[in-house]
């Protein structure tokens, strides 16, 4: 087997780094039977099944293997992800799975870095994180499974709830304005933004295809139903329901940011697919050229001397 698949690289010396590998010839790629861990806990019938089915795929499709792949997550049904999935990855804190998996990319920008999570995790409690993570632009995948409910925590408004919802939190309806997940990432500094829904599989691999491809923080919204406290909440976007899937047209330019909000701020169902996306340079690449240039500086010196610089600096 080649050895460089497997080497760890160190950090100052990322530039050497390749994007990550193709598999070797005489590698086998994964099949779901060896990425599959755990049996779903999910409620029969939950979106979230869809978007596992379609990572397994994708992973399968693309050729990774379990020491290039990190699954994140946070807290909640959504967030249990990397739990069924056999590879590197957490079950992270709620609401803290971008700074997590920050961490990871930045040190490992062999890796391809994965985030799942649910609408409460992302941009109730962590809307900061949420926010900053794409205005650094640190490359990873964020797919947040949205289902317009705290699901786990068996049915709180969350922040994408719509107005007049009855929950546990807002007996008589909700009444605050939710928040636009597409207009945030846009306004956020997030370079790839995409909608797509559980309902339709193939438009979901399409998008998690694309955002896994793009160099930067790429962010997924996935209508994922929960049939247990917001069943039929998506019903108007499914066809099988008697709803409308409409894809982005044609003819949007996915580098205009405003035709990106005038897309964003359609009514539901909206439409479905790349609103946003364009080339910025990632803090990963960034921080590899300041790390570099502070590597050169050192070069040849041994860890003691180093060392020994930095006091007299200081004194
Ligand atoms: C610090 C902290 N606060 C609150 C909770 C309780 N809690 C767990 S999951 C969750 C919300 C889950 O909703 P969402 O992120 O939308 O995921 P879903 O279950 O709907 O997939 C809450 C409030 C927690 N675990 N930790
Ligand atoms: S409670 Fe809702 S989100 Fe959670 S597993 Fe059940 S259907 Fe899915
Ligand atoms: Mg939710």
């Amino acid at each position: 087997m080649s050895s460089p698949i497997t080497e760890i690289p160190q950090r100052g010396n990322l530039t050497s780094v390749p994007a990550p590998t193709l598999p070797a010839p005489d590698r086998k790629g994964l099949s779901k039977k060896d990425l599959a861990a755990d049996i779903p806990t999910w409620c029969p019938g939950c979106g979230d099944f869809s978007v596992l089915a379609l990572y397994f795929k994708l992973i399968e499709k693309r050729k990774m293997w379990h020491e290039k792949i990190t699954t994140v997550a946070g807290i909640g049904c959504s967030s249990r992800f990397p739990y069924f999935v056999q590879a590197h990855g957490a079950h992270y804190i709620h609401g803290r799975a971008l700074p997590f998996a920050s961490g990871i990319s930045l040190s490992r920008p062999d890796l391809h870095v994965f985030v799942f999570g649910g609408d409460g995790d992302a941009f109730s409690i962590g809307g900061n994180h949420f926010n900053h993570t794409a205005r650094k632009n640190i490359k990873m995948t964020y797919v947040v499974m949205d289902n317009w409910v705290y699901g786990l925590t068996k049915k709180q408004t969350s922040p994408t709830s719509p107005l007049g919802f009855k929950s546990k939190t807002d007996t008589w309806g909700a009444v605050d304005y939710p928040i636009n997940p597409m207009k945030q990432a846009i306004a956020a500094g997030a370079t790839f933004v995409a909608r797509t829904t559980h309902s339709n599989p193939a438009h979901v691999m399409q998008m998690m295809e694309a955002a896994m491809d793009h160099d930067g923080f790429s962010f997924v919204e996935c209508l994922s139903e929960c049939v247990e406290f917001y069943e039929g909440a998506f019903d108007a976007s499914n066809p099988r329901k008697g709803g409308v899937f409409n894809l982005v047209p044609a003819n949007h330019d996915v580098t205009n940011e405003m035709a990106a909000y005038k897309l964003a701020d359609e009514p539901f169902p909206g439409c479905f697919g790349i609103f946003y996306k364009v080339t910025k340079p990632t803090k990963n690449a960034k921080e590899t050229e300041i790390n570099t240039a502070a590597m050169e500086k050192v070069k040849g010196l041994k860890d003691w001397q180093i060392l020994q610089k930095t006091f007299e600096r200081m004194k």
